[in-house]
């Protein structure tokens, strides 16, 4: 038996389905999920030895290719001074900087664990700032697996067929509306039905959760718009866009603002972090200076903060990256269409800066219900064989595949060579 398979075998005597999230347990592509020793630049290793170009990355924040020296030597040196305070230090003043001089329309920051943490806290706090309960989002955008976010959610919510999961109660659930991605005229519907109800539209801008997805001219503008006309707070989810689309992520990409934006895994570099920032006003209502409470004790975590320092302002005085893995990610996609119209497969490639998803589908994939008609039958056979060949893509047709700036050409013209086998078995 394999060493990954002997190690599932166990690991799911102890843990629910042998995993600690749901996508790792390979269901969506019925297989035994790889368990990973190492990784270094654009590669992973498996227990069995075996290495695999990784496009998960992490699920993105390995923008920088994994165990990246810089980050590994700050957090190294932080280690060497402690492991959590709970209590204030000088790098948490220095991410937060940072993340403002960067980000548009950021004034204040709070820095959480996770990107559920950062969407759950932002999300009350437009609750506590405006006074209102409802909450409008869209079918098939993941915001993590906060209760209010667990409706019509996407990622392993959808793939694993529970997109409202059990265990939310009804009444949380009844607060949450649901309107359709890139459709402009749910939205409104919601609005005229909820006049004065409505909190805040919470939103990923471009959808990575359903495959990538990228929003329709004027989408993100109307809703800007429509926000503003109904006094209901614009929220950007930016766990997966942040320091990805660019250094200003997707508000600064799409020309965009947003009330209150939130960050995850990638301003980590690979720990647990996240966070959620806005304006003054609004950032002031968390206490302890205002009343909407939100707190823990592995905040701004000194080796977390450490490492994702160490990220952002390796992105910041690197900024040629972005160029470099949007290119990577517009070639790969480029190589896979001309792969599937060579073999006759019908396959629709979405790519976006360094964000690139294939859908087993012959027509373009530009909504939810586009992506959920694709075939994830034959995802789960792609996978498979990219796998054999030693590409790790991400388990399920309803993620994302993430380029890293370790990626090489070697790594490009394998993966591509790769795809053309696949595609042709
Ligand atoms: N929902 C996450 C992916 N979109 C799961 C990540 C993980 O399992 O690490």
């Amino acid at each position: 038996m394999e060493r990954s398979e002997a190690l599932f075998e166990r690991a799911r005597r102890v843990l629910p389905g042998g995993v600690n999230s749901p996508v790792r347990a390979y269901r969506a592509v019925g297989m035994a999920p790889r368990f990973i020793t190492r990784a270094e630049g654009s590669r992973i290793y498996d227990a069995g030895g075996r290495s695999y170009i990784d496009y998960v990355c992490s699920w993105g924040p390995m923008i920088l290719g994994h165990n990246h020296p810089a980050i590994r030597e700050e957090v190294e040196r932080a280690v060497k001074d402690g492991l959590s305070f709970g209590a204030p230090t000088e790098r948490e003043i220095e991410i937060a900087e940072l993340i403002i001089e960067l980000v548009p329309h950021i004034e204040m920051v709070r820095m959480v664990n996770s990107g559920t943490e950062a969407v759950m806290s932002a999300l009350r706090l437009a609750r506590g700032a405006t006074g209102r309960d409802k909450l409008v989002k869209f079918e098939g955008c993941y915001h993590g697996h906060s209760d209010a976010m667990l409706v019509n959610a996407g990622s392993s919510a959808l793939a694993g067929g529970h997109p409202s999961s059990a265990g939310v109660p009804e009444g949380v659930a009844r607060d949450t509306l649901t309107a359709r991605f890139n459709d402009l005229s749910s939205v409104e519907a919601l609005f005229d039905a909820h006049p004065g109800r409505i909190a805040a539209v919470i939103v990923e801008p471009v959808a990575a959760n359903m495959g990538v997805v990228r929003p329709e001219e004027g989408f993100l503008p109307g809703l800007r718009a429509l926000c503003d006309k109904n006094g209901v707070l614009l929220i950007f989810d930016e766990v997966i866009t942040g320091f990805r689309l660019g250094l200003g992520g997707a508000q600064d990409y799409f020309g965009v603002r947003a009330d209150l934006v939130t960050f995850g895994k990638i301003i980590g570099g690979g720990m647990p972090v996240g966070a959620y920032g806005g304006s003054r006003a609004l950032l002031e209502q968390v206490a302890p200076c205002g009343p909407v409470y939100q707190a823990g004790t592995l905040s701004g975590n000194p080796v977390a903060m450490a490492a994702g320092l160490a990220q952002l302002r390796w992105l910041r005085t690197h900024p040629e990256i972005y160029r470099q893995i949007g290119d990577y990610a517009a070639r790969l996609a480029a190589g896979m269409r001309a792969a599937a119209e060579r073999s006759g497969t019908p396959v629709a490639v979405n790519q976006i800066g360094s964000l690139v998803s294939p859908f087993f589908t012959p027509a373009a994939v530009t909504t939810f219900t586009d992506a959920k008609g694709s075939d994830t039958a034959a995802y789960a056979r792609y996978f498979a064989r990219m796998l054999e060949q030693g590409v790790a893509l991400a388990p399920a047709q309803f993620e994302a595949m993430f380029v890293s700036s370790a990626h090489t050409e070697a790594d490009l013209a394998a993966t591509l060579a790769a795809v053309e086998e696949s595609f042709a078995g």
